[in-house]
């Protein structure tokens, strides 16, 4: 079935329609849709996104995994909003196919991505309409004026001149409201218009190297997801009271758009939806709603670990967990955050875009500060060394992941597909990237922690930035001949984007060249993939005999030079 039956259907979930919490709550209007309500909007909404996507018979070609109908992808680049979820559903309800972009994104990025991804219909919201639309009309990208629409957000998010532009543009309610004169949708029919294989979602994610590819997610890959985090929490949650809580993560990232946005409300409970982070509205949020669950990355909880006498004049009692994820958490936040709000428990999470999300996460009853917690139910793992061969416990190598909610694969891109989903031993393995180690604790339970990263990804606030990305930017500088960007240490944002570069003949290794360098890539990127970690001017940037960038040499290098 699809995940928004899954999520929503209280035949298969624990969204209760009797119960008055809504699956999604604004957190700064207090407004949500109870569950009725909720699968009643997708329903209407379905009905008119038919018609836009001209779909005459969603039974059609159906089958597979989605790659003959890219016709039917629909771009989503909004801030959070309590509609986010339920658009997604309707257009899934219709056989059609979403296609998340970070709401950072400048219209540059999010062209590539609805180029790549050959979406034909894109929903925004108004303080992003302009570069929505400078996007939808970029070179390669087939999505007319007509085919954006906005999705509602508060009345406080919007300013004058954005309400006079948004003019014009229908709305996700205005979808609705024209459901109601129209025909009701076929349902979806299983071996014809849907398989296990059907694609809900194309993420995107830079894998283990490159540039950011589109990550098919299937309905029944998220499904397995949502049932191994639920089942799991069982040790140790009570899901018998409806709770609240915080959905502040962009739901453009996997993982908002799996662990808050879609576990939670499947478990009975309410996702509060803060489109920001601004440090007051967000504790007000908290005391208002009496959340039980946030959600965070590090370095929002390096925040609350700065802010404690600011967090002291709140009301924060009813936080019983903080879960973080998305990048590492260390041993000495994860004790610090403790011992400062002792009656929260501090847990993590890990996993990535091409799981689904989630690999494993700690559990309240065995907490391990700096452990990424235990594997989940249904999902084997291997650990193994640069050779291919599997290690002990105790021994670090390569996390390689096998389980239902390993992804169908990457959008037309055989040879990161052939790299990344590996066949041995009878199973399919997603190699993860990323150094792992596993420890037995001391109540018998085997736990993962994430030493180090193989893979040339780098983290900022948990937002993947691809080095590739930057460095194929970098070249169109008419100064740079060559250059490698690795990932530096950054107290606040976990780690920053370093350049080093080599120059074209004639061109002198100066501050002022190297500030040139850094604006060159503020004007054309998003704010999160800024040059923080500076520029270096180097002779020649180390390379295999093959040609490829041996990032590893860098990074080894500025970490040693960091250590003295
Ligand atoms: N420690 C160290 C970690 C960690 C980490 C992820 O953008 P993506 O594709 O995906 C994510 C997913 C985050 C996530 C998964 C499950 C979960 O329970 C949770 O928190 C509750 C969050 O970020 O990036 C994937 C890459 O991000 C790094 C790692 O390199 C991984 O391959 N990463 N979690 N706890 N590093």
């Amino acid at each position: 079935i699809p995940i928004g039956d899954f999520i929503l259907n209280p035949a298969y979930g624990r969204a209760d329609p009797n119960k008055s919490n809504p699956p999604y709550v604004c957190g700064l209007t207090g407004k949500g849709y109870s569950v009725t309500e909720v699968a009643s909007r997708v329903e209407l909404a379905a009905r008119a996104i038919k018609k836009i996507l001209k779909v005459d018979d969603i039974n059609k070609g159906g089958q597979g995994a989605g790659f003959s109908e890219w016709e039917k992808v629909v771009g989503v680049y909004s801030i959070n909003c309590v509609d986010y979820l339920p658009l997604c559903y309707a257009v899934h309800r219709v056989n059609g196919i979403t296609s998340p972009a970070n709401a950072a994104y400048n219209a540059d990025e999010l062209a590539y991505q609805l180029r790549d991804s050959k979406a034909r219909v894109l929903f925004t919201c108004a303080p992003l309409l302009e570069a929505a639309l400078q996007a939808a009309n970029a070179d390669g990208v087939k999505i007319p004026k007509e085919n954006v629409f906005l999705l509602p957000i508060p009345d406080a998010l919007y300013t004058a001149e954005m309400r006079r532009k948004a003019e014009g543009f229908r709305t996700f309610d205005d979808l609705v409201e024209e459901g109601k004169k129209l025909k009701e949708v076929e349902p979806l029919s299983w071996g014809k218009g849907f398989s296990r294989e059907k694609v809900a979602f194309v993420s995107y994610s830079s894998g283990t190297s490159g540039l950011p590819k589109g990550v098919l997610i299937s309905h029944f890959n998220m499904i397995t997801n949502v049932v191994q985090v639920i089942e799991y929490s069982k040790s140790f949650r009570d899901f018998s009271t409806p709770t609240r809580v915080l959905a502040l993560l962009p739901q453009s990232h996997i993982y908002a758009l799996v662990v808050i946005n879609q576990t939670e409300p499947y478990a009975g409970n309410s996702a509060v939806i803060l489109p920001k982070f601004e440090l007051e509205s967000f504790l007000t949020c908290i005391q208002k709603f009496k959340l039980s669950f946030l959600f965070l990355v590090p370095p929002l909880m390096i925040v609350m670990a700065k802010n404690k006498a600011i967090l002291d004049k709140f009301d924060l009692s009813s936080v019983k967990y903080i879960m973080t994820g998305a990048a590492p958490l260390t041993e000495e936040l994860s004790l610090e955050m403790t011992k400062l709000y002792p009656w929260m428990k501090v847990v993590q999470g890990y996993g990535m875009t091409e799981s689904s999300t989630v690999v494993c996460f700690t559990s309240g009853i065995d907490i391990w500060h700096g452990s990424s917690g235990c594997i989940l139910p249904g999902i084997k793992c291997r650990v193994v060394n640069a050779q291919g061969k599997d290690v002990g416990e105790n021994e670090p190598g390569e996390l390689l992941v096998s389980a239902d909610n390993v992804v169908i694969g990457y959008l037309n891109n055989q040879k990161a597909n052939d790299e990344t989903f590996i066949v041995e031993h009878g199973r399919r393995w997603l190699r993860t990237g990323d150094e792992t180690i596993i420890k037995k604790s001391s109540a018998g339970n085997q736990h993962l922690f994430v030493v180090d990263r193989l893979k040339e990804l780098i983290k900022i606030s948990g937002f993947q930035v691809a080095p590739a990305e930057l460095e194929g930017h970098l070249l169109n500088h008419p100064k740079v001949a060559d250059c490698a960007v690795i990932p530096v240490p950054n107290e606040k944002t976990g780690e920053l984007p370093k350049a080093f570069v080599v120059l074209n003949p004639g061109f002198a290794a100066t501050h002022e060249t190297a500030s040139e360098i850094i604006k060159w890539v503020a004007d054309h990127k998003s704010k999160h993939k800024r040059l923080g970690g500076g520029v270096e001017f180097i002779d020649a940037i180390p390379k295999s005999p093959s040609g490829k960038i041996l990032r590893r040499l860098l990074r080894d290098k500025e970490r040693e030079r960091r250590k003295k």
